[in-house]
């Protein structure tokens, strides 16, 4: 039986030989690996800076003060929080914040794009709240504002969530912004996918036109896994600071913040924005590319980092189809269509792709394009384990000119 670091080691060789296109990974850096294997681990430092708990803290205390003074500047925020543990709990902190239980949040449906903690049935979002959804419009397959507007007069909802998990257009923060306080509710921008286009202007700023802003770290963004909760307001600060700790957390993971801190820094180099630049780019070259392969897309393109292929005019659903790529070593998710009433979630008809990993390991549209090539081949394969073990060798080979 493998032991846990020859595991590891095998995970490794794993993610080097293999096109990863899921659109919410991507790889960090050395330094951020050094610090999250760091004896920061070791620590307990509950409270904050500067007013903790337990004794020892002098060079925590100096790691949350960088990761909260660099997220500042990266976005625009006047208070931020560094500890929630990741994006769920992240969203349920400022739930704590502001609201009761049996209040009524407004959010994007998670078949149209959004997230679980915005709303869905099976999340405490769900289940403790009077969750209401607003979702897309079926002529333009684009979020319907004028239906999340009508829910909102309808519902008065204490707070309306703005962000996405699959959808691969842009966000009118300043129109949900709008909506959000013309009904007297507060309005959150959950951006974990697309925060590393808001910070460098290449997705419009949920601020002035958000209350809130969370966003998980290792996305886009990449740095290790957590959350940033930011605000401009600062009666807000003080209640998210209160629900992450000791509202629903305990000690802070500082080994972790110490990667964020690090993340927060190389993205406020001049490289990440060209970074987040290319992945833009990458992802339209994918888009046209599959579209003139014959595949459907959501929309018919994006305006981000992910695309969503509809696969009902192929034939086979994302479940199968995703598993047949991971054969051949290329990496994705099944995911819902927007409006298809066939498909279930473990079946669903379509599957994302998102370009933030490739992008990191230095691809372009050269490689969009090949990498859109080997998708075809592996959906003409079919079932044929020959073909896709003979594409599978062929895409080790591709990845080998990449190094993690
Ligand atoms: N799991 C993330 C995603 O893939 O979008 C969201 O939590």
């Amino acid at each position: 039986m493998d032991t846990i670091l020859q595991l590891i080691h095998k995970e490794k060789t794993r993610q080097q030989q293999t096109i990863r296109l899921i659109a919410s990974e991507n790889y960090v850096s050395e330094s951020i690996l050094t610090a999250l294997g760091s004896f920061l681990t070791n620590k307990y430092s509950e409270g904050y800076a500067l007013n903790r708990y337990y004794e020892g803290q002098e060079y925590i205390d100096a790691i949350e003060l960088q990761a909260i003074q660099d997220a500042k500047t990266l976005f625009g925020a006047e208070y931020v929080n560094v500890q929630a543990y990741s994006g769920s709990p992240a969203n349920l902190a400022v739930y704590l914040a502001t609201l009761k239980p049996g209040d009524t949040l407004l959010g994007l449906d998670l078949s149209s794009g959004g997230h679980l903690t915005h709303g869905s049935k099976v999340s405490i979002s769900g289940k403790w709240f009077n969750a209401i959804s607003y979702g897309l419009h079926p002529d333009t397959m684009r979020i319907d504002y004028e239906q999340l507007e009508q829910r909102a007069h309808e519902h008065s909802p204490k707070v309306i969530i703005s962000g996405l998990s699959a959808y691969p257009r842009e966000i009118d923060f300043e129109r949900i912004g709008a909506i959000a306080h013309s009904v007297g509710a507060l309005h959150l921008a959950d951006i974990s996918h697309i925060s590393g286009l808001v910070a460098t202007g290449e997705h419009p700023h949920p601020f002035p036109h958000a209350d809130i802003m969370t966003t998980t770290t290792h996305k886009i963004l990449r740095g290790p896994r957590g959350a940033l909760i930011m605000t401009n307001t600062p009666t807000l600060a003080k209640k998210i600071d209160k629900a992450v700790f000791p509202g629903i957390q305990g000690g802070p993971h500082m080994n972790n913040v110490a990667g964020i801190a690090i993340a927060l820094q190389e993205a406020l180099t001049p490289e990440y924005t060209d970074y987040t630049k290319q992945v833009k780019a990458n992802t339209q070259a994918l888009a046209e590319a599959l579209m003139q392969k014959g595949y459907d897309l959501v929309t018919g393109g994006s305006d981000n980092h992910l695309v969503l292929v509809d696969l009902r005019s192929k034939n086979i659903n994302g479940d199968i189809f995703s598993k047949q790529l991971m054969r051949a070593h290329i990496e994705t998710n099944k995911n819902a269509i927007p409006f298809d009433t066939l498909g279930t979630p473990q079946k669903p008809n379509g599957i994302r792709l998102g370009t933030p990993a490739v992008t990191t390991l230095g691809m372009q549209e050269l490689e969009m394009r090949q990498i859109a090539h080997y998708i075809d081949q592996v959906y003409q394969a079919g079932d044929s384990m020959e073909t896709l073990n003979q594409i599978k060798t062929e895409v080790i080979e591709f990845m080998n000119q990449f190094k993690l």
